[in-house]
Parts: structure tokens; C-alpha cells; sequence
């Protein structure tokens, strides 16, 4: 052991002896020995325990054994401590930069041989891609150094420690330090050696480090090489075979640029890379290569000369059982699935990403904003005192992190910004990390969405902007003061390209309004669109003490300070099933848009540079759903930014069904990411006849009844329905309660749409207050006439004056059952409703009815501020797959614009009801669930619903919309649903 003065939890300096300056991270010949694998393991609560675990010959014994990587609460079910979740807050007293005693301190140990040949002349390098968060480092009890930057790469040189022979490696890992305080992301804090280690060979003669920039201009190639090599790696040679590239380089004074020939260009729609190679005698580094020139050009930001519209999402490491350990198949299939939604950008939140994600991006096509592992979002609690963004102390810490974040990745034509870091306020030391950026590389702009005035950094970014807010910043002739900015500000941050680092925050059943935000970027040139917050729920896999599997957020693992399902706000669940969201995503930025007119229709190719020679045009028509004729349709090539206008095919106009075409763009051939044959775009065009709606007959006949009695195939005691062809049934009541989703949970903060009134208060409170989930009635009377039957009802909840009247009306009307439901508000209603519907129970019985078929929109849910990924068809379902299994359960399954329902049991049609349009042709929507909305309410898990012995329908006529209000706008006015009179009409038929 030596006598080096070790690192303290509490030094902001960002450890000691790692090699620097940082590298790239490249593929090399040389020999190299992957470290993963299991290691021994102690955990200790405190960072004080003694220190003698690192001498060589320590008997570990009696230890564990653990996976390296991994993280150590998500290792030995509970055994060393459980997963932390906080968004914002710190789980640990604001003390900067001091963490508490209780520290847990994880000491790994282990063996390897090194081998032969390692010894003699070469440099042996030790390097960590991932430590959360400070870490200590011994080879044979020898201390080589310590590092923090979690999500960050170190190496250590070992050559002098390392012996032929076996060798041990030990490892302190303390949970908390003071890195910990510009490392509050938003996410679970995961401790341990979670990333590879591996140890490496630096050959006499080795190439330190390769830089091949890159631009393109007009089939010309550019390639301005860095290499970072002593002089006996001279000469080295550069190839590129494919484009007959071979240079050779007697000395660092020759290393130039090269400019070459018959390139064609990368982007993320064509991501065409070269195999390229430098090499040394002793070494040899291949890499890949993108062509590509990124420029700013006024207030438009450009790749080859072309302005890029990102539509992209915020992708956190997170798998379910891994935590942030990488899991390379998972990654590719996260990504082929990002494609196939039409998802082109990623930014990497909120800290470089297993180093493999980017050659990934770069081989599947990504616009990637690389973001540094920087966040101090705690210090927002105490009006940002002491943050050490603004701390000269914490300078070169800052300076280390983006040193380390742009050295290692930035050969990847992907990346095309730098971002600084996430919410951690502003100042000196974020400036201090962009100007060495922009001297590092002066080609990709950096940027930073907490520099509000654009004082350093290149772009204008905001986050959670509501729609109009955008629409400022994008208008030309826009003057409003930008957020914390004065007018001469306000003026320099629209003379910048702008984009929503995050929007559309994905938490639970939601957004809405996405389209709103794609209709801006195709009016406004300087918007270039943005990035949803997030990609995937970040659920970790837990089972209930009765052996449930579940997904478990903040709060599931008794945290002392947490922020419960903050967490679950991707648009993906934590199990990769994509979420309605996604399909909403996919649909609203498709990159083939149509317009039809009378007999024609306009495809606009809305690519950054490809054209759609890769795609096909299938067409159907569809008589109420059924299919009736298909085709192609023959469309030339349309380049990007361009429009064909073609001819519509013959469509064959039903008298009695409704008449739909509709169009998808395929792929013609498998890709990477999507087998041939699958949908890109689509778009539909209703071309039924107008078909009257059968007028309500009113009736003169009305006397009081005592309400039993049969009208076809309904059953009535007392004005009460009680069967429906031979079913047990009751209904309808009115329901105006659904289970608050997380952005009705989630408090106004007045700025926009449906109850600004009402600052500070989650809808889903007001409705509470208002007694909506619990709503009563009483029966203000029940009338017979000739095969009818009326029942008036006021509905109502404990201690509210305000009140529904529901006045319902059973009928034979040509020889079918009608149900025609007015619904009428009181006066003094203020909050907006979340639903008006009327619920039916279907208790199972001898058999369940489980499953739907309508004609209508699908086939997933669909809310009137989110219907863009909803077609007109036929479409069936078990009762199961209706429901999406959000994180925490709240409303879901609502199908809009239903025209026909069939229920079924077992596969039997049970009973089918026919939607009749409202007198302003609005169509109402249908839910079928196993559960009430008031039992979906109660429970933060799924497994905590109660066994199911009924199934429920509910009709409504119109449901309150999405919104984002979680962390965002509010639902728009036009979506936000007012109490107001409605009509449900339904005709009722046996199966
Ligand atoms: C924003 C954060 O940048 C992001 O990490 C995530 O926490 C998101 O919110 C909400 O899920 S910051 C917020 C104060 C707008």
C-alpha cells in the first residue's frame, strides 16, 4: 500500500491519475482482456471502513460475488440495498459538497491473469466506460488513482503495476460523493461498476488517438484527419477501400486533409458509412465512416446543406432488470423500433450513452444531440445558492466532464451537437464548457437549454413550451419578450435555429396535441422540431410478496424521499410495448404527407435528402370496413421537399355503407430496421354518400308506469334495465368519472386551457371535490307508452347542488330496440368533465363477455386531442388488450367515433349496439374494461385491482382530452370537454 493521499467523498475535482486528455473510443488490434465478469464483493454502510481489502493478498474469502457490470441494489434481491428514484430532489441533505456518513460503499475485487507477452515493452491501461460515482482504484495493492463522472469513460495507465503472472484488481465504489450533486438526472440512482472494464495494451509504436472529421459538399467528400501518435508509430496509413483511399503518413507534419471524390453523403435517412482504417506497425484502428457537414446558416440549422427537422426522443439508459447496464441486443431493438415509428433524432439524456449506442445510431440513421453527464437540478430548491455551475471550485470538473464526453464520441457522423448538460441552472463554468468545445470542434454547435439568453451557446432550445409559446418563437413578425430574456435578447435567440429539447412530456395516457406542434415546424423554417419526452418508462422488475411480477417506481422500494411514477413517462412501457403515444408519434411526423382532392391526391416527400424510391403506394377501399378492392398506385420518384399529384383510383361509392380509401406508403425492400412491406405513412379519405339519420319519432302517448316490463329484447323492473337478450345487464348510469390520468393528476399551472381558473389544482382534484366518482341518483319518474319506456333521473353527489338529469328512452323503432340518453347539466357546474358517458355492467355469469368488434376508429384508443393515428375500419379485440397497461393504472381504452359494437363472449357475438350521430353528427366513443374508473382510481399498480367479476361498457359522448400537463400545456380549449347537454342515441340487437 502506498501512502498517496486518496480520494475524499467530498472532492470536487474530478479525481486523481486518470490519463488525460481523454481518447476516442476505438476498435483496435491490440490485444486487449475484457474484465466483466464476477468479482467479489463487500458491501459496507459507511465510506470509512478500512482500506486493506486492496493489498494483494487479502483474503476474500468470505465475500460475494457479483456481475461486473452491474449495479449492486438491482444484485441479491434486496440484500445490498434497494434503487432510489428522485426526479429533482436529492435523496441525500443539501450540503454541497458534502454527502452524508451513511454512504454505502461497495469494495469489488478480482484476479486476472496477465497475459504473456504483456510485460515487455508495451503500456497496460485500465479503463472504466461506467462507475457510479467515485471510485478507487488499486492493481496489486498499489493505488493507481480515483475517478468520478459516472456515465463517463477513465483509464488509468497500470504499466508499472501490473506483474506476469496473477494479478488483483480492487475497486472502492462510494454511492454518493460530491459528483453526486451535478448528477441529479432524473432517474433511479443506481451505484456500482455498471459499465465494461477492460484492460488494455498499448504497444510500443500504438496510435493514441484518430480523429477523422468529415464534411460533404456536392459529392465531395472531406476528411481532415487528427491523429494523436508518438513518433515511432510513423509511418501510418490511412485507408478507405471502398473509395480507393490510401495515404500514407511519414510523419505527424503529413497528416492533412484529403479530399475525395465520388462520396455519397451520410444523414440519418441514408446513413451510407465507409470502412476506414488508420494504421501503425503495431496497431491498427478501424472506424466508420459518415460524410457529413453540419452548419448553422442564419437562423436555420443544416446538414449537407439541408435543413433538419428533428423528430426525435429523449432516450435514458434504462432496461427493466438491468438498470443503466448496457444490453447491446436490447439497444438495436430500442433503435429498429424508434425507426419504424419514424423517430430520425435521439438526444442522449441527460449523459453520453454506452459508447456502442452511437455506432449504432451512426449505422441506423440518427440525428444524435451527445449530452454531457451534468445535472445540478437539486439546487432549483434553494433558488439555485451554491450551484456549482457558477462555482469557480467546480470549474474543472465541468471542464473534465465535456473534455471526456466529446473526446470519446466524437468520431460518430451521427452526433451533430453537443449539449452541455441538463438543468443545472447557469453560469461561468457552462460557458467555460462551451468555449472549449467550440475550440475542440468548431464544426457541431453546442447547446444547453438553461442558457434562457443564448449568451454561449448556438442554439435556441426550450423545454415544455406550450404550442403558442412556439408559435412566438417561430413567427417572423413575433415581438414578445422570449422567457427570461430582454428585447435585445429576445431579438439575438430568434436569430437562432430553435428546437424543444423536450415536449410532449409522455407520462401515462398522453400527450395530446402533438400534431399541433408538427404544423408549426412546416410553417416556421427556424422551428426544427424537437424531442418527446421521453422514449421508455424507466419500471424496474419487482414481484409483490404474493410473487406478482410488477413494474416498480418511486416510492415501491420505501424510499425516504421519492418521486413516485415521475418515472413512467415514456411512450414506450417499461416492458417495450409501445404505447398508443408511440403510434400517435409515428402518424402525426409520418415523412410522406397526402392531400386529396376530387380525384386526385398530392404526396409531398417531406425527407431531409431522401427521395421515395424506397417506397410503394398500396391502396384499399372498404365498405363500412370490409374490403372491397385494392391496388397500387403508380407514383414517380418525389424527391425531398417535393410533391407528386397522381390520380386517384376508381373507387366504388356504397349506397348503404360507408366508403373509404385508403392509402399506405410501404417499404419495398427489408431494411435494417423493418421488414419489406411495412407501413411508413398513411392517410385516408372518406368518400361515403351522405345517409339520413333516422329522425326521433316523439310521442304523444306518455302515462306514468310502474316500469317493469319487456320491449323486444330488453327487460325492465321497475324503469330499471335489468336483461338484454338474455343477458343480465344494468344501465345505463351516467358516468361522468374517469380513472385521472397522470396529466389530470398533475396540478394547472394556469397557462393554458380548461380550468386556468383554477391555478395550482389537478383536474383530477377538482373532480373529486365535485363528487364525480361518486356520483348518486334519484328517479324523478317513470312513463309508458306504446313500446316505450321513460325514465327521468337526477343525478348528483353528496353535498352538491349542481345536477344532471338524464332523461332516458327505451323504444321500438322499426322493429329494433333504441336507447336514446339525454343528458342535461345544471347550472353551476365550473371544472371541465373528464367524461359524459353512460356505463353498462355485464356481470360474467356462466360466461364473460370478453371481447369487442366495432366498426369505428382504431384499432388502439384514441382522445380527441390525440386521434391521428386512428383509421375508420373494422376492428376486433379481447377485453384484455383494450386496456394499455400504463405504469399506473388510469384511464384507458376509449375508442372514438363508434358506429357499430359488437360485445362478445368466448368468441360468440352477444349483443350489437349501432351508434346513431348526434344532431351535429358527432359520434360517440366506447370503453370495455374489467374495471370501473373508480376501481382503476384506487389502484398505483395493476396488481392491485381487484378480481373481476363484471365487464363494463361505457358510451360516451364525449371525453375531455389528453394534454401534457404533467410537465407541460394544458389540454387545448377546443379539446377541454365543458359540462354541457349531450345526446346518446343507440339501437340494440342480439348477437
Ligand atoms: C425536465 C427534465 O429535464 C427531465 O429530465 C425530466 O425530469 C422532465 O422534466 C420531466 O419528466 S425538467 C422540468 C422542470 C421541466
Amino acid at each position: 500500500m502506498t501512502s498517496k493521499p486518496s480520494a475524499s467523498v467530498s472532492d470536487i475535482t474530478p479525481g486523481r491519475g486518470a490519463l488525460r486528455p481523454a481518447r476516442s473510443w476505438l476498435r483496435s488490434d491490440a490485444p486487449s482482456l475484457s474484465l466483466n465478469g464476477p468479482w467479489r464483493f463487500r458491501l459496507s454502510p459507511t465510506a470509512s471502513v478500512a482500506r486493506d481489502f486492496a493489498a494483494e493478498g487479502f483474503d476474500d474469502h468470505s465475500w460475494d460475488s457479483i456481475p461486473v457490470p452491474s449495479h449492486w441494489v438491482l444484485q441479491g434481491d434486496g440484500a445490498y440495498g434497494r434503487p432510489i428514484y428522485t426526479n429533482i430532489q436529492f435523496p441525500f441533505p443539501i450540503d454541497p459538497p458534502h454527502v452524508p456518513d451513511e454512504n454505502p460503499t461497495g469494495d469489488y475485487r478480482r484476479h486476472f491473469p496477465l497475459p504473456s507477452g504483456w510485460s515487455q515493452g508495451s503500456g497496460v491501461v485500465l479503463r472504466f466506460d461506467g462507475v457510479e460515482s467515485l471510485f478507487t482504484v488499486w492493481v496489486n495493492g498499489v493505488e493507481i488513482g480515483s475517478a468520478s463522472g459516472s456515465r463517463l469513460a477513465h483509464e488509468f495507465d497500470v504499466t508499472g503495476a501490473v506483474h506476469p503472472g496473477d494479478n488483483v484488481v480492487a475497486v472502492r465504489v462510494h454511492q454518493w460523493s460530491a459528483a453526486s450533486y451535478v448528477e441529479d438526472q432524473d432517474q433511479w440512482w443506481l451505484p456500482g461498476i455498471f459499465r465494461d472494464v477492460t484492460l488494455l495494451l498499448r504497444p510500443a509504436g500504438a496510435i493514441e488517438d484518430v480523429w477523422l472529421r468529415t464534411g460533404f459538399d456536392n459529392g465531395r467528400g472531406r476528411l481532415d484527419p487528427e491523429v494523436i501518435a508518438g513518433p515511432a508509430a510513423f509511418p501510418l496509413t490511412l485507408r478507405i477501400p471502398e473509395l480507393g483511399v490510401e495515404q500514407v503518413w511519414n510523419t505527424a507534419a503529413e497528416v492533412k486533409r484529403l479530399d475525395i471524390a465520388g462520396v455519397e453523403p451520410w444523414s440519418a435517412e441514408r446513413p451510407r458509412l465507409y470502412d476506414a482504417a488508420v494504421s501503425s506497425a503495431a496497431e491498427h484502428i478501424t472506424l466508420r465512416v459518415g460524410f457529413r457537414t453540419v452548419e448553422i446558416r442564419g437562423d436555420q440549422f443544416l446538414v449537407n446543406g439541408r435543413r433538419v427537422v428533428f423528430h426525435g426522443v429523449n432516450r435514458h439508459e434504462a432496461h427493466p432488470e438491468r438498470g443503466r447496464v448496457f444490453d447491446e441486443a436490447h439497444a438495436r431493438d430500442d433503435l429498429a423500433r424508434m425507426k419504424r415509428f419514424n423517430v430520425n433524432a435521439i438526444r442522449t439524456s441527460h449523459y453520453p450513452p454506452h459508447p456502442r449506442l452511437l455506432d449504432l445510431a451512426d449505422e441506423l440513421g440518427f440525428w444524435v444531440v451527445l449530452e454531457c453527464d451534468l445535472e445540478t437540478h437539486g439546487f432549483d430548491t434553494v433558488g439555485w445558492t451554491g450551484n456549482p455551475s457558477d462555482d469557480p471550485a467546480w470549474r474543472e470538473a465541468y471542464l473534465d466532464r465535456v473534455q471526456r464526453t466529446v473526446e470519446r464520441d466524437k468520431n460518430h457522423p451521427s452526433i451533430v451537437i453537443w449539449s452541455l448538460g441538463n438543468e443545472a441552472g447557469t453560469g461561468s463554468n457552462l460557458a467555460a464548457m462551451s468555449a472549449w468545445v467550440h475550440a475542440r470542434d468548431a464544426e457541431r454547435p453546442v447547446h444547453y437549454e438553461g442558457d434562457h439568453t443564448g449568451d454561449y451557446t448556438d442554439i435556441y432550445s426550450r423545454m415544455y413550451a406550450s404550442v403558442a409559446e412556439t408559435e412566438e418563437i417561430g413567427a417572423p413578425g413575433a415581438r414578445s419578450p422570449l422567457l427570461d430574456c430582454t428585447p435585445a435578447q429576445s431579438a439575438r435567440q430568434r436569430a437562432k435555429p430553435f428546437l424543444l429539447c423536450e415536449y410532449a412530456h409522455a407520462m401515462g395516457n398522453g400527450p395530446g396535441a402533438l400534431d399541433r406542434y408538427e404544423a408549426l415546424v412546416h410553417t416556421y423554417p427556424r422551428l426544427h422540431g424537437g424531442f418527446v419526452w421521453e422514449w421508455r418508462d424507466h419500471g424496474i422488475l419487482a414481484t409483490t410478496p404474493a410473487g406478482t411480477p410488477y413494474y416498480a417506481y418511486g416510492g415501491d422500494f420505501a424510499e425516504a424521499v421519492h418521486d413516485g411514477n415521475f418515472v413512467m413517462d415514456g411512450m414506450l412501457l417499461s416492458d417495450d410495448a409501445p404505447t398508443p403515444s408511440l403510434h400517435e408519434y409515428k402518424a402525426v411526423v409520418q415523412p410522406v404527407r397526402f392531400a386529396f382532392d376530387a380525384d386526385t391526391v398530392a404526396i409531398s416527400n417531406l425527407r431531409h435528402s431522401a427521395d421515395t424510391s424506397d417506397l410503394r403506394f398500396r391502396w384499399r377501399v372498404e365498405h363500412d370496413g370490409n374490403p372491397v378492392a385494392r391496388g397500387e398506385l403508380k407514383v414517380p420518384v418525389v424527391p425531398a421537399g417535393g410533391s407528386e399529384r397522381v390520380q386517384l383510383p376508381h373507387i366504388d361509392v356504397s349506397p348503404d355503407a360507408e366508403t373509404w380509401l385508403t392509402i399506405d406508403a410501404v417499404l419495398t425492400a427489408a431494411t435494417a430496421w423493418a421488414p419489406e412491406g411495412h407501413v411508413v405513412a398513411s392517410a385516408q379519405l372518406d368518400r361515403s354518400v351522405r345517409r339520413p339519420v333516422p329522425a326521433v319519432r316523439t310521442r304523444k302517448d306518455w302515462r306514468p308506469g310502474d316500469g317493469t316490463l319487456t320491449l323486444g329484447i330488453a327487460e325492465f323492473i321497475s324503469g330499471s334495465l335489468v336483461r338484454l337478450a338474455g343477458r343480465a345487464v344494468t344501465g345505463p348510469r351516467l358516468e361522468l368519472f374517469r380513472a385521472p390520468t397522470d396529466n389530470d393528476e398533475s396540478p394547472s399551472d394556469g397557462v393554458e386551457g380548461s380550468d386556468a381558473s383554477t391555478p395550482g389544482v389537478a383536474n383530477a382534484e377538482l373532480w373529486r371535490r365535485a363528487g364525480l366518482d361518486r356520483l348518486t341518483s334519484r328517479r324523478l319518474s317513470v312513463s309508458h307508452a306504446a313500446d316505450a319506456l321513460c325514465t327521468v333521473d337526477r343525478v348528483s353527489s353528496a353535498n352538491s347542488a349542481t345536477s344532471v338529469t338524464v332523461e332516458s328512452v327505451w323504444s321500438l323503432e322499426d322493429g329494433e330496440l333504441e336507447l336514446r340518453v339525454e343528458i342535461e347539466p345544471s347550472r353551476g357546474w365550473t371544472a371541465v368533465w373528464p367524461r359524459i358517458g353512460i356505463r353498462f355492467d355485464l356481470p360474467d355469469g356462466d360466461a364473460a363477455v370478453d371481447g369487442a368488434e366495432w366498426f369505428g376508429l382504431g384499432p388502439l384508443e384514441s382522445y380527441p386531442d390525440s386521434l391521428r393515428a386512428a383509421r375508420t375500419s373494422r376492428f376486433s379485440s379481447t377485453i384484455e388488450d383494450l386496456t394499455v397497461d400504463y405504469g399506473r393504472p388510469q384511464e384507458s381504452g376509449h375508442r372514438s367515433g363508434l358506429r357499430r359494437l359488437t360485445l362478445t363472449s368466448g368468441g360468440t357475438k352477444v349483443l350489437r349496439l349501432d351508434a346513431l350521430p348526434d344532431a351535429h353528427g358527432r359520434r360517440p366513443g366506447y370503453t370495455l374494461s374489467r374495471h370501473t374508473p373508480q376501481q382503476i382510481a384506487q389502484a398505483r399498480h395493476a396488481f392491485e385491482l381487484p378480481e373481476a367479476t363484471t365487464s363494463h361498457l361505457i358510451i360516451d359522448a364525449a371525453q375531455h382530452g389528453l394534454g401534457s400537463r404533467a410537465c407541460g400545456p394544458d389540454v387545448h380549449p377546443e379539446f377541454a370537454l365543458r359540462p354541457q347537454a349531450r345526446t346518446i342515441r343507440l339501437r340494440l340487437t342480439a348477437g
